[in-house]
């Protein structure tokens, strides 16, 4: 089921901006981080206090239909918020394009965590800078479907 409720919009204007033109255009527009061309992913998440919908616009790193989130923010000290959504409620919607599934969300570690560090690398090479900018291990959650 899709997750219902009050939408409440991220803090950053720039967030927000990408989230409502991605959703307004149905996934045909907004679809990429700025100009590099790079495709960006909707995760609509339940909030872990508030229990609002949350919406996070996520790069975009697939593998034979599972998708992996990032929980990098640039590489701040803290992990994002969002991180703490999906540790409590791990039933996510994902859009990719005019694309949407509902997810079940799964934090990994190990040699799990380290194949699929190498795919987020590959699909956007800032990420290995933005784990060495922070000395807190960047969370990652493969995303499985859990509707076909
Ligand atoms: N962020 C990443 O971490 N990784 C990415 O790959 C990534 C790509 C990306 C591409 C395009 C784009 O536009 C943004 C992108 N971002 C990426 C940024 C991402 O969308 C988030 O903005 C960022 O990761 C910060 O996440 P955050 O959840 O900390 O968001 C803040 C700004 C926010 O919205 N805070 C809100 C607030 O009111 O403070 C709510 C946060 C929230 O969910 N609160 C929970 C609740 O109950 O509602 C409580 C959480 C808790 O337990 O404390």
């Amino acid at each position: 089921m899709a997750i219902d409720g009050e939408y409440v919009p991220s803090t950053a204007q720039w967030v927000r901006d990408q989230v409502d033109e991605y959703e307004g255009s149905g996934g045909t527009a907004g679809t990429t981080l700025r100009d590099t061309g790079m495709a960006v992913v909707i995760v609509t998440n339940r909030g872990a206090k508030t229990g609002a919908v949350r919406k996070t616009p996520l790069m975009r790193v697939e593998h034979e239909g599972d998708y992996l989130a990032v929980g990098s923010k640039g590489g701040a000290p803290e992990n994002p918020l969002w991180v703490y959504n999906l540790r409590k409620d791990p039933h996510v919607v994902l859009q990719d394009g005019p694309q949407t599934w509902e997810m079940t969300a799964r934090e990994i570690t190990g040699e799990e965590r380290a194949a699929w560090w190498e795919r987020a690398v590959a699909a956007y090479p800032p990420y290995a800078d933005y784990q060495r900018k922070t000395d807190r291990l960047i969370p990652l959650f493969v995303l499985e479907r859990t509707t076909p």
